[in-house]
């Protein structure tokens, strides 16, 4: 459990931690020097309870708001100042709408210095606070009167501080490991140790971890958890990792920088979050401001960009999309701070919707309509809004690095959404399974439709296919979609074209009868199908009349066209790609010639060029100086 200080500079909040712990956070010289706390202090106490309580004590000093926001965030728990002489002061109300905007749920408003003032002071100041805590996330929170000097109502505060934290949510230990880092150091004799608050997962000796958003890989060595050395850490402590490795060469780690588990240590310079400005801004704000951004411990500058392209209103709520000038790391749910260019005052703050927004340029809506989806606190909730209104379905592994799920939680996740999942190279995109289940039957109609309009075709390519079925989604899905039917044999495919299982072409007479005739011709062992100036001579007919028909049978898809001179039965040509895949298969450099491919098939030398060539213009093999690759997968 962390707890964190909060409010104006000089209102008593290091001398109320040092008077609850012992510990005098205010180390460094020129804090002592200044009676100002600068730096963030850490103190760690039992309160009476038995566990180690850890206390974050920030600066009050409007210079240092950058460096509250870094120590608040994260706190389970907040010791919310404000001097009983001097009443709410600037940093009263702007850390006041730091912990609302950062959802800090839990605190109590300590009104200090009460030796000073009479108690009419008290009471007036005790109303004004409340007045200001209305409709924050502190708003019920207790306001208790102390004096850090002569030590009145300390007792009733840690009391207080103890019921207060028995009522904390305890943080679900789920998600990926990650820890905000806020101090980096060296230590003589152990090396490089990082400690922070872990916002998520765990940790334990001996794991891999990463930087984010730089990527460099490091090695726990040893945790100390509440200042005690410990084997393993989980989500709401304070944490001291000693760390190795390649990481570290990437560049110091430093405070904003996060350490977080294998699967998480991406960064996002887009970021899609719904934000609210602050009701206190004296105007709108407009599309594209430059401000400051804090999530976590980090902050850098960027550009408010409204998806709905409206300013935004004093006190309202959009979702926008943060374009930020370096990349950071965050997940969704994480808060967002946002103050001014000049970093001097707080305009507002949010919710990390989607750190991972697709490139693809989509339309204002679709982009509105998925960010909307995102604001549902529950996965599950979110998953299901997405992938209802997504042609294309939703980039599932994306979502889950999105929602920092572990691999485990993902697969959970897929369990219990009704989706389909396809793409390469590892069921990467999700359906909706409504969708899919529509997507299949267009197809199907689409042959249906066909068949009963050109009874005498036998099917239709792919690309007709796609465009048949009038669906507007892309290849990969319409793949997964046909391969699906195919595995089902909904659909059967013969020598490229794809129909209806029960379909039989039905010919008009004429055409029967000469596809009788030709037909044993042409059905022969794959080394002695003759060539047209042959067929003419055998079929007695002429070269204009008998090309008309063969033109009209590969349309029909009764023979395949390989060249003006050959055409091939169908399962002939199944056999030779076959063949032409095997040869590739096996061949160490993936490719073959045209002398190995008449070796393993016995045809003859033209037979083979223009087989190859045939290969070639439907996209089987490519041709690479004097070889071939074989370029579609096998179906
Ligand atoms: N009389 C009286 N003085 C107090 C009390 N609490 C703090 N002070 C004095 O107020 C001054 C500021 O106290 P700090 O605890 O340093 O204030 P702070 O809020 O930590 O200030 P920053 O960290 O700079 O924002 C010091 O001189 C304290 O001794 C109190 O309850 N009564
Ligand atoms: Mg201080």
């Amino acid at each position: 459990m962390i707890i964190a200080t909060a409010g104006h500079v000089d209102h008593g909040k290091t001398l109320l931690v040092r008077t609850l712990t012992g510990v005098d956070t205010d180390r460094l010289p020129e804090e002592k020097a200044r009676g100002l706390s600068i730096e963030l202090g850490y103190a760690f106490h039992d309160l009476g309870d038995g566990e180690t309580t850890g206390f974050i004590d920030v600066p009050g000093h409007e210079r240092f708001v950058r460096t509250m926001v870094a120590g608040v965030t994260g706190t389970d728990l907040v010791l919310f100042v404000v001097a009983a002489d001097d009443g709410p002061m600037p940093q009263t109300a702007e850390h006041l709408a730091i912990l609302d905007l950062l959802g800090v749920a839990r605190g109590i408003v300590v009104l200090s210095k009460c030796d000073r003032v009479e108690q009419a002071r008290v009471d007036e100041v005790s109303a004004a606070i409340r007045a200001m805590l209305a409709g924050t996330t502190l708003a019920n929170c207790p306001i208790l009167p102390v004096s850090a000097v002569t030590g009145d109502g300390i007792d009733a505060l840690r009391a207080a501080l103890l019921r207060e934290k028995a009522r904390v949510q305890p943080r679900p230990a789920s998600g990926n490991f990650r820890l905000a880092v806020d101090r980096s150091f060296v230590l003589k004799g152990a090396g490089r140790v990082v400690t922070g608050t872990v916002f998520s997962g765990r940790v334990a000796i001996g794991d891999s971890v990463r930087v984010a958003p730089t990527g460099g890989e490091l090695r726990v060595r040893g945790i100390y958890t509440q200042n005690a050395a410990a084997t393993a850490a989980a989500s709401g402590v304070r944490c001291a990792l000693n760390v190795a490795g390649e990481g570290l060469r990437d560049g110091d780690i430093a405070r904003g920088d996060w350490v977080v588990g294998e699967a998480a240590h991406f960064g996002s310079q887009r970021i899609d979050a719904r934000l609210r400005l602050l009701a206190s801004e004296a105007g709108p704000l407009r599309g594209r401001t430059p401000v400051h951004v804090h999530i976590g411990a980090a902050e850098t500058t960027g550009r408010v960009v409204p998806l709905d392209g409206q300013d935004l209103a004093p006190g309202a709520t959009a979702l926008v999309q943060l374009q930020l000038d370096h990349p950071l790391h965050a997940v969704h749910g994480d808060r967002v701070v946002l103050r001014d260019q000049s970093a001097r005052r707080t305009v507002g703050g949010g919710i990390v919707l989607n750190p991972l927004p697709e490139a693809r340029r989509c339309g204002r809506e679709e982009r509105l309509r998925q960010a909307r989806a995102l604001t549902a606190d529950d996965p599950a909730v979110a998953l299901r809004a997405l992938l209802a209104g997504a042609g294309d379905g939703v980039d599932y592994t994306r979502f889950a690095a999105a929602w920092n799920l572990t691999p485990a939680e993902r697969e959970a996740l897929a369990e219990g959404v009704a989706m389909v999942r396809y793409g390469p190279p590892s069921a990467t995109h999700a359906v909706d399974a409504r969708h899919w289940v529509a997507l299949g039957d267009a197809l199907l109609s689409a042959l249906a439709r066909l068949h009963a309009a050109e009874p005498e075709r036998l099917g239709l390519t792919r690309a007709e296919l796609r465009a048949e079925s009038e669906v507007s989604i892309g290849l990969a899905l319409f793949d997964a979609a046909l391969e699906d039917l195919l595995g089902r044999r909904a659909i059967v495919t013969e020598a490229g074209l794809y129909r209806l299982p029960g379909h039989q072409p039905v010919r008009n007479p004429a055409d029967e009868r000469m596809w009788q005739r030709l037909r044993p011709l042409v059905d022969v062992d794959d080394r002695r199908v003759p060539v047209v100036t042959d067929l003419v001579s055998a079929l007695g007919t002429t070269p204009p009349l008998l090309e008309a028909f063969l033109l009209k049978f590969a349309k029909q898809g009764l023979l395949v066209r390989v060249s003006p001179k050959r055409y091939f039965m169908p399962a002939m040509i199944d056999r030779q790609a076959a063949l032409v895949r095997a040869l590739a298969a096996e061949l160490p450099s993936g490719r073959f010639t045209a002398a190995d491919f008449r070796d393993r098939s016995g045809l003859g030398r033209n037979a083979v060029i223009e087989i190859l060539e045939y290969f070639d213009r439907v996209g089987l093999t490519r041709r690479e100086g004097d070889a071939r690759a074989v370029l579609a997968p096998k179906r």
